[in-house]
């Protein structure tokens, strides 16, 4: 009588438990550093979209500034700040020294609330003739430096100066 021969697992052309460990082990790894890498590209593309909406935040500033007079053109040098009480009324540079617009404000002083988290914070100074880096005190120079902060939930993102000079 024939005894049937069992084959041998290992002589099938199968996996040993070990190799099927170490390849469930390799696509683990595999998968974790794919998202390790799409996580980081995830936070990579939120910080330029942020990156972006502060220029553009900065951007509506200086459009609103470069149509403004440096002092304002019925008080002349009387008031360094605003004259007016609402912001719709603001017609001069200075009038928007220390502002800080949270919903942030387009170039035509319009509320963008889309972009509620951010923050616009704008410091008007007059600056030395010889030294725009030496701020001089409230209308004694003709230069004046505008400087524009953004921030997102308190947290600074960008941060603009430009030098304006009266005319
Ligand atoms: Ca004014
Ligand atoms: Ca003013």
């Amino acid at each position: 009588m024939k005894i049937k021969k069992r084959k041998s697992p290992t002589k099938t052309g199968g996996f040993s438990l070990i190799e099927v460990l170490v390849a469930i082990l390799l696509v683990g790894l595999a998968i974790a550093g794919l998202v390790a890498a799409n996580t980081s590209l995830t936070k990579a593309n939120g910080a330029a979209v942020n990156l972006s909406t502060s220029e553009f935040l900065i951007e509506q500033i200086r459009e609103l500034a470069t149509l403004l007079p440096v002092i304002d053109p019925q008080s002349g040098e009387d008031t360094f700040g605003p004259e007016e009480a609402a912001l719709a009324d603001y017609d001069d540079l200075d009038d928007f020294d220390n502002a800080s617009f949270s919903p942030p404000i387009g170039c035509d002083k319009s509320l963008l609330n889309n972009f509620a988290a951010f923050t616009q914070k704008i410091k008007v100074e007059n600056v030395s003739a010889s030294n725009f880096e030496l701020v001089v005190g409230d209308h004694s120079s003709s230069f004046v430096r505008v400087t524009v902060e953004v921030f997102l939930n308190s947290r600074l993102l960008s941060s603009v100066s430009w030098i304006r000079a009266r005319y």
